[in-house]
């Protein structure tokens, strides 16, 4: 006989577990869209304990919609290596233009990221950064509804080693960074530089570039890295994406290592 209290018991204690376990971690992510997925996928396999932090329901960023709702995305040669990693499948359009299902490209990178070890969060909003002095803390967490809803409700703190901000064009960590410390960013004028207009091919290379280390303890991916450091956007092409996470997973684990 199944008892609908036990589902209820199962589902709350299970979650808060996770939780509870999830309140201090060495690398925490915000933002569950392509570079986070891979940077969370690199991070747990190093055996770093990793935790994502997603706004929406589902994990995938603009991955979904592929290119305005054509549930395909292209990949270039220099990403295919991570595709293969994760077992994404994809065929070649034109030499040095590969195509992958979007559907899958979400599935599959989610499914690495966990099955490495990583503890993916959906529904809960990073609002804001915690600090001690100049340093870098932690984050500052609530649901996702609460915000939507506008309810006046104190928020929850996770402590983290590191931060990876992969919040797309919105950059959400280093903007407040900026916003509340007056950071000065290891960028070009020590501050957001903001996002450039389309062009995919060198949208693509400084998403790649701009992958760094751009506060203590503060790292930028994908979309966020460009909105932080300069650089153009880049449409439906995600190798750069997968790149970028790759590399600030490269990062994040020389840095922790060196601690
Ligand atoms: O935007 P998103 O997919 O970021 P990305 O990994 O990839 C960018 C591409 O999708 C696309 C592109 C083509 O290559 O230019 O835009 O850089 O994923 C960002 C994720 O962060 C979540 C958001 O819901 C999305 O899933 N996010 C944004 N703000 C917050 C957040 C927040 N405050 N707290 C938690 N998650």
């Amino acid at each position: 006989m199944l008892e609908d209290i036990k589902i209820s018991r199962a589902i709350i204690g299970r979650y808060s577990e996770d939780l509870i376990n999830s309140l201090e971690s060495d690398v925490a992510i915000v933002g569950g869209g392509p570079s986070g997925l891979t940077a969370a996928y690199y991070l747990a396999r190093e055996g770093l304990k990793t935790v994502v932090f997603e706004r929406k329901l589902s994990t995938g960023g603009g991955m979904w919609g592929g290119g305005m709702m054509f549930n395909q995305i292209v990949v270039q040669d220099e990403a295919l290596s991570i595709m293969n990693e994760f077992g994404i499948r994809y065929k070649m359009f034109e030499e040095g233009y590969y195509t992958a299902n979007s559907v899958e490209s979400v599935a599959a990178l989610t499914l690495g990221a966990v099955r490495a070890g990583a503890q993916i969060f959906n529904l809960i909003s990073m609002e804001d950064i915690m600090v001690r002095g100049n340093q870098f803390v932690g984050l500052v967490l609530n649901w996702t509804s609460v915000d939507i809803a506008r309810l006046h409700v104190d928020p929850l703190s996770v402590q983290c080693k590191v931060v990876l901000d992969s919040t797309g064009h919105e950059a959400k960590v280093t903007n407040k960074l900026v916003e509340k410390m007056g950071a000065v960013l290891n960028t070009t004028n020590g501050s957001l530089v903001g996002e450039k207009p389309m062009w995919a091919e060198q949208g693509e290379a400084a998403t790649v570039e701009n992958t760094r280390e751009v506060y203590p303890g503060v790292f930028v991916s994908g979309m966020a890295a460009n909105a932080t450091c300069g650089g153009h956007r880049m449409g439906p092409i995600f190798g750069g994406m997968l790149l970028s996470g790759k590399k600030a997973a490269d990062l994040i684990i020389e840095k922790l290592k060196n601690r």
